[in-house]
């Protein structure tokens, strides 16, 4: 059986929704983020991502990581990319340049994207009050505005992103996205990059993998 590592409030997400999506069982062992742990070396500390028997999976240090059958994979949209294509019937791609679709546009959420996304999720939501930085936040929606319009303009002339339908794409760039949400003034002139982030957060796969993780604590 597949077996995802990582917590729910971490990039596994994106690979608790793709499951869910294709109705895929897999085992979930919840390595958290050593750096939300006072002491992650206690030896009664949960398991994390600083945790020998977690290092052996992944050396990296960092989750997600899945194990399916005996391979292991890293990195969370290649992990959904695999995934996709194995279980994922039309969720996944159906001939080579779909494939090609597919890994350019989640290469271009990791680069053009998360960075960027990621400085507006710690300055505007997760970090306390006291280390915020409105500069990093402003620097960080000037950054996004270009490729945000790029994607608005891919998705004014086609529903999703690859083959006119809902896929792994989808998936992968809107989990990316996700982390700019905080900043809703990016978003005012994309009105087709809102249409499509209401339709994939409608998803009940999405919505199942989101109640699951507010129920995980914060
Ligand atoms: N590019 C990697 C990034 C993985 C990553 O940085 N994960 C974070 C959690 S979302 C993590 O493990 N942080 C804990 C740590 O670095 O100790 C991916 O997409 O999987």
């Amino acid at each position: 059986m597949l077996t995802i590592y990582g917590v729910h409030r971490s990039r596994a997400s994106r690979n608790i929704w793709l499951a869910h999506e294709i109705g895929l069982p897999f085992r979930q062992v919840p390595v958290m983020q050593a750096y939300r742990l006072r002491n992650p070396d206690a030896p009664e500390a949960p398991l994390n991502t600083r945790s020998a028997r977690f290092l052996d999976v992944n050396p990296n240090g960092h989750i997600p990581s899945m194990d399916d059958d005996g391979l292991v994979l890293h990195e969370s949209l290649a992990i959904n990319l695999y995934l996709a294509k194995k279980y994922g019937g039309v969720l996944g791609s159906q001939n080579v340049a779909e494939d090609g679709k597919m890994g350019m546009w989640a290469l271009w959420a990791a680069t053009e994207i998360e960075p960027s996304a990621i400085q507006i999720l710690c300055h505007r939501v997760n970090y306390p009050e006291s280390e915020r930085d409105p500069n990093v936040v402003q620097a960080a929606i000037e950054a996004l505005r270009r490729p945000i319009a790029v994607l608005d303009r891919e998705l004014a002339a086609s529903s999703f992103l690859v083959g006119g339908r809902f896929t792994v794409a989808d998936i992968n760039v809107a989990e990316v996205v996700r982390y700019a949400l905080p900043a809703p003034e990016l978003f005012e002139a994309v009105p087709s990059v809102r249409r499509w982030v209401e339709a994939c957060h409608a998803r009940p796969a999405y919505q199942r993998m989101m109640a699951d993780r507010e129920r995980e604590p914060a």
